[in-house]
């Protein structure tokens, strides 16, 4: 009889384990290097929604799922970018959130399209990720094709009609500064120089130099906070007057800590897709973040949150975790993220993404109204 009990429960067990599904969702970002603070962000944004759903439960088309976090460091190099995206499509993830860089993104994006992953990028700005015509292809914030007109229309409005353009030969970088600096002339602005530097450089006095003698009101910035943190230094070092301005890459708090002292209030500005957190209904991401990972949000982390449960939430809706099947799915998605909704356009980009500028004000970036 105890026998008979045991063997019961056994099969029992063995009925719910047999039907619970591990699945591997992919994550690539700059895990090392200059740009680890921010990949790190993006990949704990990844695994804090992977949490949040495993604690909740999962069930698609019947079964329980486990959701698994494969992480890979791309160190924001697009070689390593296209060989991480094939170890990610050998390792059999179900989809893939990111990569961080357009640099890394647009190129590893063929690999995926070619293997049928879906992958959501919650970071890469650059508009050519989405205009490759890949079905699988989406992102979940607004790209540079807005974010550079919204920071040009700042500029001119509030900050001055003559302005330098700096960028650092990223696809993200220069992309944005070409969109920037398009708007400006458009706009009735004058750009003094468009000079270029390099997203491993932290020397920029040459180029301020030019720029200085054109005394320009606004310096413009393509690049990440690695170098825009010790531009903001070589500004001050140099008696520069003009006001600095950043897209995404210098919304950070990592920029107001290699800035230093040379950043002051009213002189450091910044755009962000996006609305800020705090203006949404969920306010709790920023502290649950902190609790888990005992670091402030950097950049990325809610994006990538949202993208990783947008995408499970497809694959709940179809009932199936296969790309191929949830895809119709995603691509109607309505979900209701901590960024805010999340839904589709045709391209895969995100629907009615907001640009929100920010200003340096008592140590942090503050959102304007
Ligand atoms: N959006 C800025 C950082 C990522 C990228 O587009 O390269």
């Amino acid at each position: 009889m105890k026998k008979t009990m045991i063997a019961l429960a056994m099969l029992a067990f063995g009925t719910v384990h047999a039907q619970e599904m591990v699945v591997k969702i992919g994550s690539s970002a700059p895990l090392t290097g200059a740009q680890a603070h921010l990949g790190k962000d993006t990949e704990n944004g990844v695994r804090l929604a992977i949490e949040d759903a495993n604690a909740k439960g999962v069930v698609v088309g019947g079964k329980k799922v486990k959701f698994e976090l494969v992480g890979e460091d791309d160190q924001a190099d697009p070689k390593q970018g296209t060989a991480v995206a094939q170890r990610l499509v050998d390792a059999g993830v179900k989809a893939v959130i990111g990569h961080m860089n357009s640099g890394t993104t647009i190129p590893a994006s063929r690999i995926y399209n070619q293997a049928g992953i879906v992958m959501i990028s919650p970071s890469a700005t650059n508009p050519t990720l989405t205009q490759q015509g890949f079905e699988n292809v989406f992102r979940v914030m607004a790209h540079d094709g807005k974010q550079g007109p919204a920071a040009a229309k700042f500029a001119l409005s509030k900050l001055g009609k003559k302005v330098a353009v700096i960028d650092d030969r990223s696809a993200y970088g220069q992309g944005l500064a070409d969109e920037f600096e398009k708007a400006v002339k458009a706009g009735g602005g004058t750009v003094t120089t468009r000079e270029f530097t390099t997203d491993k450089a932290t020397d920029f006095m040459t180029i301020l130099t030019k720029v200085k003698s054109q005394n320009p009101d606004v310096i413009f910035f393509g690049g990440m906070d690695p170098q825009g943190g010790p531009m903001v230094k070589q500004v001050k070092q140099l008696g520069i007057e003009a006001k600095f301005l950043m897209g995404d890459g210098g919304c950070t708090p990592e920029l107001i800590k290699l800035a230093g002292d040379a950043i002051k209030e009213g002189s450091a500005f910044c755009t962000q897709p996006g609305v800020p957190l705090e203006q949404l209904p969920d306010q709790n991401f920023k502290a649950r973040f902190l609790k888990r990972f005992n670091a402030e949000v950097q950049a990325y982390s809610p994006y990538a949150y949202d993208a990783t449960l947008t995408v499970i939430d497809a694959m709940k809706t179809a009932g199936s975790v296969e790309p191929a099947k949830y895809l119709p799915a995603l691509k109607k998605i309505q979900h209701k993220g901590v960024t805010g909704m999340i839904k589709f356009d045709e391209k895969g980009d995100l629907k009615d993404g907001a640009i929100t500028v920010y200003a340096f004000k008592a140590g942090k970036w503050e959102p304007l109204k």
